[in-house]
């Protein structure tokens, strides 16, 4: 039986009659993903793309100007010969008209699992090749935190996938404290692939081993209910504040550890300055932080005790990060960690996001496996990744970013491979204002979805089921052959494949294929992994041993991972890459940008939109989280995410009490509203969710209404999140800052769902 590998797995596919009837787990994998069944039944449904398409309004342009409307348009089925030869040549006279610098192809996105069809690695390597693209930097899982968190600790890359194992916690850990819970749901993914989900096991194993657990979250699903854990409710946004009101108690009651703060960290006491209210006349009590948290002064008083009793592991979670100014929840929380003391000592200090993916806490060697040479882009423009729609809106226009002054290229050209903008990015009404900009768009998918009905020209490109792959990544122990389980479906092509012939028609059909096709790159893949491995002590099998056996598993770590160990045994041997190579409690570089959204050190700024707001025209918090169902937007068409859906709408969770007010029961349609747009969901009512909290996974596709402005009928939470930076330091997202309101609607006469339905298509 052949194996495939995924974001959320790895699997043997079942086959019939060239279809997909079933995704059997792997036989090492104790805790398998159910998003994997999300295959079946799709990969020729309907919403599969099966020839390349342009979009009639753009055929029929006069001069640059494209006609009709992106995302209302029809298409026309075209030839691949036909459709590369108008790529090529909109590729050649953006560059020659107007330098490379007008491509933008930043293509954030997680795309598939397999490491040489991984579509950003190749467009990179081909635009490259031409002279180069404006990309996009940092992500939108936890820009804020990628930014903020080299200041303080000298690195965030380097740790956050090397954090103290769950091992160090079981055996020797006490309490662990999870700002965002422990979400076993997303403990589901992992970047490139996994053998064995290990989420679940090893938190039940922490309970067993006696660790307690406290859920700070507005959810109390955050947490698997075998934790028996505490669940302080807090009011969304408002972590940074509590943070500071157990770390005032800890300062007010001589609980921190002065020592490690003279030895380890910098800047205490400015930041000490700031708690008592010396800097600012507002002492950071516990009753101050309560009445921002909506939680109980004796509760953070007696929190901050208990974590300073014994060794205490912090996690926060990365949805902090996507908030406004969501760099101080992190930094807030490093600075708890360094007064508590217990950074790098076994079991303890702090961590980031136990279970966002499988990885964290994975007790695994890091695997520097090789990956498809980029070459140089030649343009240096870029945008921090979620300011795309300002870009498009502001061409010459001016942005902060880290202590730079940037300006926006003017993006003629948007060329998209492996992401979905319409699904990542928030205010999506406003996103597709900000995408009738460039003169053309061109995009490879494989399916019908928002991303692919708001291109110009459609691309179908085969998905991992229809190639084959080597299946490994740096972030995980298991090597999977990946062996294609069907034919390509239709038209559909390999990203690759695309890629040389367009190469070939810019004349650099070299220098891009180095003239291997994509059997001899994975061989070649595959023989510098080995070499690499191999100078740090693995042993891969050879290559054609490997793809006989279909699997090889690498060893795991013989000894529990704990994040800073060295740099707390000997900070001057083992120095952090910050200037002080301490931790910065202050930063004089992040004070010198003098951004008053970010100071020199953690502060509480309260979001624009938050319950504690004094406009709450909407008067409910939306949080949208990582869905259970599916990664993101992808096999949102598959019936995995379909089951999971009210009356074929997305889900909104609301609490009793906000049903009872509104006249809402489980199963009604609501709309849900805010000053940015509209969408349908299907009710569900819990006790589950904070009052004043409605909660909606991402991930269903954007469906906006031709009749009605900015509704989006299927239920894309992204149609209500805000579309501002976390702050001028990192200029990240900040989707979870987002007030709405809700009310229910007769349920005749609502538009029918058309999300999973391709767009009108005139045959040639
Ligand atoms: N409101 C809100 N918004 C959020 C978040 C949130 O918490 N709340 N979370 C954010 C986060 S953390 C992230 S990481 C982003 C995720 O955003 P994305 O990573 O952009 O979302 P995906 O749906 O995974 O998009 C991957 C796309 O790649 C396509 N694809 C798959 N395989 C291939 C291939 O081989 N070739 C090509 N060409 N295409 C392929 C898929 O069909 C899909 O459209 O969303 C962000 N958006
Ligand atoms: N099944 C599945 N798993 C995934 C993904 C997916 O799409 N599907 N996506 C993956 C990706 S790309 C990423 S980046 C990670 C993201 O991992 P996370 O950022 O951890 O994911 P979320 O589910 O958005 O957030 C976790 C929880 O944080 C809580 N939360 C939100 N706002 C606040 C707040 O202000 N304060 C507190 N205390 N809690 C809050 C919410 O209740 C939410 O359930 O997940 C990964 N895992
Ligand atoms: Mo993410």
């Amino acid at each position: 039986m052949g194996l495939t590998t995924t974001h959320w797995g790895t699997y043997y596919p079942q086959v019939e009659k060239g279809r997909i009837t079933e995704m059997l787990p792997f036989s090492e994998d104790p805790d398998p993903s159910e998003i994997g069944a999300g295959f079946v039944g799709v990969l020729d449904a309907p919403s599969r793309v099966t020839a390349p398409m342009a979009r009639k309004g753009w055929l029929e342009r006069k001069g640059l100007a494209p006609a009709g409307r992106r995302g209302r348009d029809s298409f026309v089925e075209l030839d691949w010969q036909t459709a590369l030869d108008l790529v090529a040549g909109e590729l050649n006279r953006v560059r020659t008209d107007y330098g490379n610098q007008a491509i933008f192809a930043g293509c954030y996105g997680w795309a598939s699992a397999g490491r040489f069809h991984h579509a950003q690695s190749q467009i990179h390597r081909f635009l490259n090749c031409i002279g180069g693209y404006t990309k996009s930097v940092n992500t939108y899982s936890f820009a804020a935190a990628e930014v903020i968190v080299p200041h303080v600790l000298g690195d965030f890359r380097g740790f956050i996938y090397n954090q103290t194992s769950w091992e160090s916690i079981i055996r020797d850990g006490s309490l662990f404290v999870g700002f965002g819970g422990v979400p076993l749901k997303n403990g589901q993914i992992n970047q490139g692939g996994t053998g064995k989900h290990i989420q679940r096991q090893r938190v039940l194993e922490a309970r067993q081993a006696g660790i307690e657990f406290v859920n700070i979250s507005p959810l109390q699903e955050d947490m698997l209910d075998d934790l028996g854990a505490q669940w302080m409710a807090i009011r969304p946004n408002t972590d940074t504040a509590l943070i500071l009101g157990l770390c005032y108690v800890l300062l007010n009651e001589g609980l921190h550890n002065k020592e490690f703060l003279a030895s380890h960290c910098t800047g205490f006491d400015r930041f000490a300055d700031y708690l008592t209210g010396t800097a600012d006349g507002q002492p950071k009590t516990p009753q101050w932080a309560a009445a921002i948290c909506d939680l109980a002064p004796e509760a953070i008083t007696s929190l901050a005790r208990n974590m300073a009793s014994r060794p205490t592991m912090i996690s926060l979670s990365w949805s902090l990060t996507r908030q406004a100014y969501g760099e101080q929840p992190i930094w807030a929380g490093i600075v708890l960690a360094a007064m508590l003391g217990q950074i790098g000592l076994p079991g303890s200090g702090i961590g980031l996001g136990y279970s966002a993916v499988n990885r964290v806490g994975h007790n695994l060697e890091r695997l520097p496996f090789a990956a498809l040479p980029q070459g140089i882009n030649s343009v240096s423009d870029f945008i921090p990744v979620a300011r795309i729609a300002d870009m498009l809106l502001e061409p010459g226009g001016d942005f902060d970013y880290n202590g730079g002054h940037h300006s926006y290229p003017d993006v003629k050209l948007v060329y998209w491979a492996g992401g979905n903008p319409f699904h990542h990015h928030q205010d999506l009404n406003r996103l597709v204002d900000a995408w009738q900009k460039p003169e053309t768009v061109i995009v490879h998918e494989w399916c019908w979805n928002a991303l692919a009905k708001h291109a110009d020209i459609v691309l179908p490109v085969t998905t991992p089921l229809e190639r084959r792959d080597l299946g490994f990544a740096p972030l995980d122990n298991y090597m999977i052959s990946m062996e294609p389980a069907i034919a390509p479906v239709a038209g559909a092509r390999d990203d690759f494949e695309i890629f040389a012939d367009l190469a070939r028609k810019c004349g650099v059909e070299e220098r891009f294929t180095e003239g291997r096709n994509a059997e001899e790159w994975q061989a070649w893949l595959y023989d510098v992994s080995r070499q690499r491995l191999a100078k740090s002590g693995f042993e891969m099998p050879s290559y054609s041993d490997f793809r006989e056996a279909g699997w090889h598993k690498l060893p795991e770590r013989q000894t529990p991972e704990i994040l800073f160990q060295d740099f707390r045994k000997d900070p001057l041997q083992h120095p952090l890459k910050t200037p002080s190579g301490k931790i910065e409690i202050y930063s004089e570089t992040v004070a010198g940008f003098a951004y008053e959204d970010c100071l020199g050190h953690p502060f509480w700024r309260a979001p624009l939109e938050w319950l504690g707001a004094e406009d709450i025209s909407y008067p409910l918090h939306l949080i949208s989280h990582q869905p259970r169902t599916k990664l993101h937007s992808q096999l949102d068409q598959g019936p995995v995410s379909a089951a999971a859906k009210i009356k074929g709408r997305e889900v909104v969770t609301l609490n009793p009490v906000d049903a009872a007010s509104r006249q809402i029961k489980e199963g009604d349609i609501v709309r849900i509203f805010n000053q940015r747009g509209a969408i349908l969901a299907g009710a569900k009512v819990s006790h589950t969710i904070r009052q004043g909290v409605v909660l909606m996974p991402t991930g269903a596709w954007f469906d906006p209404d031709p009749d009605r402005d900015g509704l989006c009928k299927h239920g894309n939470p992204n149609v209500l999140a805000p579309d501002r930076p976390t702050s001028r330091l990192a200029q990240g997202p900040a989707a979870h800052s987002c007030l709405v309101e809700i009310a229910v609607l007769p349920e005749a006469g609502l538009p029918e769902v058309s999300a999973h339905k391709p767009p009108e298509i005139a045959k040639k």
